[in-house]
């Protein structure tokens, strides 16, 4: 327990309000772990898996209904409306406020009540942010224990008066008296689900979905949402980027940090497996990034989280090695398949499902009979950071580590180059602010061959008006001298020839690329100054076996009509932030333009 009054007083009151069977509080012990991984087990709400090949890994299913974020009922209620921007959902906090009560009000009855303090960042780094989650789901518990540090070592950090982000969430199913969920992960409909972030208060409210991004509050709305509140108030950046440590065969060391678009493999690059000799890649973090000017004026970095909630279909051998080993113990797996020895399965695992198999919603499945996948697309595995083969010595730094360049990217098939460096910082905010991916036909809200614009991958994630953050990044080189600033990058492994076939290698081969940047870092790096920026001389990279010549010059020059188009599709993009975009990304389009003509 604690001897934080504040903390008291507010477990006290959603207690009295949620009305569960009793408290627990969380200490972060294994045994812990271990007792409520039973009780999930006993409940019926988790398959254990195979002892030999899983060891200590737990499957759960989730509701059909019940299996992403639900961005449209993610809201933002900051004070005012225009303060949360016209990308995010807003609602009236009062309003909201007078809504949730009524919903959580008795809506833990029959469950326990789950206290969970939580340091986003290693515990006692000057980076690191004290959340404590309450929850009514055990699966929250437990993927909270793996992805943020849990227990006790956070509570005396707290101390008396210490500063945390109260974070509120329950699955919005009371169990009347001999009720029970009969192993079903229990929500609530989607019209009483809410996603709730008050950013002026600094508090979060989640009601009616038990998914990860919903439910685990520390890592998208704390990390994310409320984080770049508190970052832009305070002068510094809470991000959607991946961290990863580079070395070069000299024993060199520069940090990258990356942001994309959902689906373009973040989390494939965090751990990438780099096909030339001598170079090294080990990972920091694959999903957020905060970052603050140390004392000599370079940008550290920390990963917040403690683990990977990833993406299972897809993940592979081939992939993913590095994340493949991460699951291989201790870890839950999220709407995967269950194979008849109790091992998990996914499409894109990198091999056909053994025999008949049990699939998400908890049916027989077979490969010749099988009208739909056997893993939800969105099936998750979370794992330990520390069981990474990759994972940097340093990635719990309390300090974090100096980050050299950022990368920017997205799934573009056609016009943009393999990579092309910014001409300087405010240039390179542009670049960020023109991040997004063309919509695939898997896409049914937008039409096939148009760019979705995710800028800097924050549109989801931004807890208030994008404009405001396009600034806040501007200001950041006033921060500090140019020789720190981290340098600016976009890249592209999705090119494709007007056949449609793939131009680049992509995964480890894009070791190459890497190199690019982080020679160009040292001042090194042979470049050619271009109206989009600097591009690699054709030999500035060394071609990887199977692409051509023609091909890499494809991917490395400036298609100037496939750009003035790019110009207008930008235009329109950045029509919907209205009057507090910034003057200065327009003065970039608009140079852009003026060089792309003149070329
Ligand atoms: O993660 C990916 N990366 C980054 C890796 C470090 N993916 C998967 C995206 C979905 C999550 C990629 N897909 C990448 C990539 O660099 N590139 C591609 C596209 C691609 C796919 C298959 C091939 C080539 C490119 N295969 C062959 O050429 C044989
Ligand atoms: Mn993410």
């Amino acid at each position: 327990m604690t001897s934080h009054p504040k903390l008291q007083q507010w477990v006290r009151e959603i207690a009295e309000m949620c009305k569960p069977d009793s408290v627990y509080w969380c200490d972060g012990s294994k045994e812990e772990y271990d007792r409520i991984f039973k009780l999930a087990v006993d409940g019926g709400y988790a398959i254990p898996l195979n002892r030999e090949k899983r060891p200590d890994c737990l499957l759960f299913r989730s509701d059909v209904t019940d299996v992403a974020r639900v961005e449209n009922r993610t809201y933002i209620a900051s004070r005012t409306k225009e303060n949360a921007g016209p990308t995010n959902n807003w609602i009236d906090p009062i309003e909201l406020k007078k809504t949730m009560k009524e919903l959580y009000n008795g809506c833990m009855k029959g469950r326990t009540m789950y206290v969970i303090p939580f340091s986003m960042g290693p515990v006692g780094s000057n980076i690191a942010k004290i959340g404590v989650e309450i929850t009514d789901s055990p699966y929250v518990v437990l993927n909270m224990i793996i992805v943020t540090r849990v227990g006790t070592k956070v509570l005396e950090v707290l101390g008396t008066d210490g500063e945390f982000i109260p974070c509120l969430h329950s699955v919005g199913k009371p169990l009347g008296p001999g009720e029970s969920d009969n192993g079903i992960w229990p929500c609530a409909p989607l019209d009483k689900k809410y996603i709730s972030h008050f950013p002026e208060e600094r508090t979060i409210w989640s009601y009616g979905s038990g998914y990860g991004g919903n439910a685990l509050l520390g890592k998208k709305c704390l990390a994310l949402r409320i984080a770049s509140v508190i970052a832009h108030d305070e002068g510094w950046l809470a991000e959607h980027m991946l961290i990863l440590k580079i070395t070069n065969p000299q024993g060199e060391v520069k940090y990258i940090a990356a942001a994309f678009p959902s689906a373009c493999g973040k989390t494939n690059l965090a751990m990438l497996v780099p096909t030339i000799p001598g170079w090294n890649v080990q990972t920091i973090g694959d999903d957020i990034a905060w970052m603050k000017f140390g004392a000599d004026g370079r940008l550290f970095a920390i990963n917040p989280e403690s683990g990977f909630f990833g993406v299972a279909p897809g993940t592979s051998a081939d992939s993913n090695p590095m994340a493949m080993e991460s699951m291989r113990k201790d870890s839950i797996f999220t709407n995967v398949a269950l194979t008849s020895d109790n091992d998990v399965w996914w499409e894109g695992i990198g091999y056909d499902a053994p025999g008949t198999l049990i699939d998400w919603t908890g049916n027989e499945w077979n490969a010749e009979t099988a009208a739909k996948p056997a893993a939800h697309p969105n099936a998750r595995f979370t794992a330990p950071a520390s069981q990474c083969p990759v994972i940097a010595p340093e990635w719990e730094d309390p300090r974090g580590v100096p980050i050299s360049a950022f990368l920017f990217g997205g799934r573009r098939p056609h016009t943009i180059p393999l990579v092309h460096q910014s001409r300087n910082w405010v240039h390179g905010v542009f670049m960020g602010s023109i991040a997004g991916s063309e919509v695939t036909a898997a896409a049914l809200d937008l039409k096939v061959g148009t760019v979705r614009r995710d800028p800097f991958a924050m549109l989801p994630f931004c807890g208030y008006h994008m404009g405001d953050y396009f600034r806040h990044w501007i200001g950041m080189e006033k921060k500090t001298s140019t020789d720190r600033l981290p340098k600016i990058f976009f890249v592209n492994w999705f090119r494709k020839s007007d056949e449609g076939k793939w131009l680049w290698p992509g995964y480890g081969e894009n070791s190459r690329v890497l190199k690019w940047v982080f020679e160009r870092c040292d001042g090194t790096g042979a470049a050619k100054e271009t109206a989009i920026g600097f591009m690699p001389t054709v030999d500035a990279i060394e071609r990887p076996a199977g692409v051509s010549g023609e091909d890499m010059t494809e991917m490395l020059s400036v298609d100037k009509k496939g750009w003035i188009k790019e110009i207008v599709s930008i235009k329109e993009s950045y029509a919907r932030f209205g009057d507090r975009l910034p003057r200065e990304l327009l003065d970039e389009l608009a140079e852009l333009e003026s060089r792309l003509k003149n070329a």
